[in-house]
């Protein structure tokens, strides 16, 4: 199966810097190995080049990752031009703001919502995106017509082992556009405390997940085999930051 997934334009309303890689996606990647992924990352590209890559490069599934409420409106419009390109794209949209307010989603430029860590229930959903909406997967809520029909909304209790090694290969073309040559290392999921303000243990849905010291030191490896010349950055890196990791 060929899927695509979209990292949405940079937000205007943005005050961080938006460019680094978009991490989520090269996860997610890493757990379909037998299916043709390919990144598209909106705040490099443009969108005669996306109408390109619908049409030629014929994708089955195209998914948006929303992490942040800002980027919502570009969302509903990327799915929009989507679908008009070709109805029968299947369309999923995943991410915090995706999860925290799925309702946001609920129309017919959607297919499906899913809620929370997706290492478990997106490769389930790929494995036959057709007949998953009638085996149910936890996490997963399949559209019909804009409205929301059965789902099992429950979490599931993702463990440091399900989380693979991103796949950089597939944001290698973007790399010099990537921030400050930096790369994204996840050492925990969700957080202990509970800050009123904050999104990101309510979208843990209040579970800490530590992530393994070997997927850290895998990804530092990585980080310096692609940029060596910052060994010494990354030897400071260790000796000044005591990283919550087990
Ligand atoms: C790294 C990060 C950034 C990086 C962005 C890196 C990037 N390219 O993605 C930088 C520093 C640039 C950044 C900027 C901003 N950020 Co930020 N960021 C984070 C942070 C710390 C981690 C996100 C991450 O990569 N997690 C690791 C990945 C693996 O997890 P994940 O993204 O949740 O993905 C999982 C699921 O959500 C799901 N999923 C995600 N996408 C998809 C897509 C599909 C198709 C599917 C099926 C599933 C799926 O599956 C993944 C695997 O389980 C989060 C806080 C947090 N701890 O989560 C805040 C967070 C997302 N940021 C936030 C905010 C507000 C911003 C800014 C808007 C700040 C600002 N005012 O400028 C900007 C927006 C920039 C923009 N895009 O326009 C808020 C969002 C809250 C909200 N509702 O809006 C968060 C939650 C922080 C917080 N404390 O509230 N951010
Ligand atoms: S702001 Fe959010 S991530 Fe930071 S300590 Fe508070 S709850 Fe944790």
């Amino acid at each position: 199966m060929k899927i695509l997934l979209i990292y949405p334009p940079q937000s205007a309303e943005a005050i961080a810097p938006s460019n680094f890689e978009p991490l989520a996606l090269e996860i997610l990647a890493s757990t379909i190995p037998d299916h043709y992924v390919k990144i598209f990352d909106m705040r490099f590209e443009n969108l005669s080049s996306l109408k390109y890559e619908l049409n030629f490069g014929t994708p089955d599934v195209v998914g948006l990752s929303v992490n942040n409420t800002i980027q919502v409106n570009q969302a509903l419009k990327l799915l929009d031009f989507i679908k008009k390109q070709d109805s029968r794209i299947k369309t999923i949209v995943g991410g915090i703001h995706v999860t925290l307010s799925p309702h946001d989603f609920f129309c017919p430029t959607v297919d499906t919502i899913f809620l929370g860590w997706a290492e478990r229930s997106f490769p389930q959903y790929i494995a036959s995106p057709e007949s998953s909406e009638f085996n149910l997967i936890p996490g997963v809520l399949f559209i019909k017509n804009g409205q929301p029909i059965e789902h099992i909304k429950q979490f599931y209790d993702l463990t440091s082992d399900e989380i693979p090694i991103p796949n950089r290969s597939l944001t290698k073309k973007y790399r010099n556009e990537i921030g400050r040559k930096t790369a994204l290392v996840s050492t925990a999921r969700g957080c202990p405390y509970r800050c009123i303000f904050c999104a990101c243990w309510k979208a843990a849905n209040d579970i800490t997940l530590f992530e393994k010291q070997s997927i850290f030191l895998k990804n530092c490896s990585y980080y310096l085999k692609i940029f060596p010349k910052y060994f010494l950055q990354m030897i400071i890196l260790f000796m000044t930051l005591s990283v919550p990791i087990n």
